[in-house]
C-alpha cells in the first residue's frame, strides 16, 4: 500500500474510536518497538489513545535500554485485553506468522510489516507489507512525515535505532527508503541516548553464558553451530549468533537454546543474498515456526519432556541445517 493511502486509511479507521491496541511480534526487537512507538504517535494524533502490547519478553540489554531510555510504555500481553480495544494493529509481524501474541485467534485491522507476505493473511482493513524495505520503522517514519506528525527526540531516536539495527551489517539489506528515513530523523535524534542504548551495561550472566557457549562451538568449514543448552532468554541465542558471525572465516552461524519448554534457534549469514529465512522456514516445516530475512532468521518449536528425545531433535536440526547449506560432509571441529 502506498504511504498516502495507508495514512488516510488508518485515519479513517481510528478517528472515531477511543482505544487502539498495537501489537508487535513476540520478544520484540528494536524495529518492532520503534514501529509500535511511532504508530502510537500517529494514531494518537488522530484522536484515540493507543496502547502497545507485546508477547514474550524484552530481552536484549540494548532493547531494555531502548525502552527505558526513550520512555516507551509497553505492556506484556497478560495486562492487555484486545476485547477492550476498537482497533487492533500488528507491526513488524503478521497475524499468520505464528509469532504474535494471539495469532489468528484475534481480529486484526491493521498490518504493517516488511517480512515476506505470509499465506493465510486474514482480511484486514489496512495491509502495508513492503518486503523490500529494511525496517518497518522506515514505513512508519514515512507515515509520520506524510501526516505531518512531529517526532520528538525520543521518537526520532527510537525510529532511527529501529532502522539502524534492522539494516545493520549483521542483518539485512537496506534500500534508499531506509536511508532517506534515517536522514529525516537524524537532526532530531539524541546521540547521547543512542550511545546509552547501543552500548548498555551488561549483567555478569551474559559473560558467563558466553564462556559456556564458547566451549560448545562447533565449526564445519565456514559454518559455526553452537548449542547453548538452557538459556534464560531467547534473545541470548540471537546475540550469540550475531557475535559468532564475527569470527574470521565464518559465513554462517546457527545458535540453539532451550527456554520454557521450547527450542529456539537463530541463523545468521554474512553474505548478501543468502537464504537464512527460507532455510529457517524449511527446517521447522510442520513442527514449529521459522522464517526471517536473507541474512537473519529464527525459529521456534515445542520440545518433548524426554531428555533423550530433545537431544535427538537438536542433533537432527543441526544435521538438516548443514545439509541445507551443503556442508553435511564437513568435518566438525571445536573453536
Ligand atoms: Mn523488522
Amino acid at each position: 500500500m502506498e504511504t498516502a493511502r495507508a495514512v488516510r486509511a488508518i485515519k479513517d479507521l481510528v478517528a472515531d474510536t477511543s482505544r487502539v491496541l498495537i501489537l508487535t511480534h513476540n520478544n520484540p526487537d528494536p524495529d518492532a518497538v520503534a514501529a509500535a512507538f511511532g504508530l502510537k504517535a500517529l494514531v494518537e494524533a488522530f484522536g484515540p489513545r493507543a496502547v502497545i502490547g507485546y508477547g514474550g519478553i524484552i530481552g536484549r540489554a540494548e532493547n531494555r535500554a531502548m525502552v527505558k531510555q526513550l520512555r516507551i510504555q509497553m505492556f506484556p500481553m497478560d495486562m492487555v485485553d484486545p476485547e477492550e480495544h476498537d482497533v487492533v494493529a500488528v507491526v513488524d509481524a503478521q497475524p499468520s506468522g505464528g509469532n504474535t501474541p494471539f495469532g489468528q485467534k484475534m481480529r486484526t485491522d491493521i498490518v504493517i510489516d516488511h517480512h515476506p507476505l505470509r499465506e493465510g493473511m486474514p482480511d484486514v482493513q489496512v495491509l502495508d507489507v513492503r518486503e523490500e524495505y529494511g525496517a518497518t520503522s522506515t514505513i512508519i517514519t514515512g507515515y509520520l512525515h506524510m501526516a505531518s506528525v512531529e517526532w520528538d527526540e525520543n521518537l526520532a531516536t527510537a525510529l532511527f535505532y529501529g532502522i539502524k539495527s534492522d539494516i545493520g551489517d549483521l542483518s539485512r539489506d537496506s534500500t534508499r527508503a531506509d536511508h532517506l528515513a534515517m536522514r529525516m530523523l537524524f537532526p532530531t535524534i539524541s546521540h547521547n541516548l543512542l550511545t546509552r542504548i547501543e552500548r548498555p551495561r551488561i549483567p555478569a550472566a551474559h559473560f558467563l553464558a558466553l564462556r559456556d557457549a564458547i566451549g560448545n562451538v562447533q565449526i564445519f568449514d565456514d559454518v559455526l553451530v553452537c548449542d547453548l543448552g538452557t538459556v534464560d532468554s531467547p534473545d541470548m541465542i540471537a546475540e550469540m549468533a550475531d557475535d559468532f558471525l564475527r569470527l574470521k572465516g565464518i559465513l554462517w552461524t546457527m545458535c540453539l537454546g532451550e527456554c520454557d519448554g521450547k527450542l529456539n534457534f537463530s541463523l545468521r549469514a554474512l553474505l548478501h543474498g543468502s537464504i537464512a529465512g527460507p532455510v529457517a522456514e524449511r527446517l521447522l516445516q510442520g513442527v514449529g515456526s521459522g522464517g526471517g530475512h536473507d541474512r537473519s532468521a529464527a525459529g521456534t518449536m515445542l520440545l518433548p519432556e524426554d531428555e533423550e528425545a530433545r537431544r535427538e531433535i537438536k542433533a537432527q536440526l543441526i544435521e538438516r541445517f548443514l545439509q541445507a547449506l551443503d556442508r553435511q560432509n564437513a568435518e566438525g571441529r571445536y573453536l
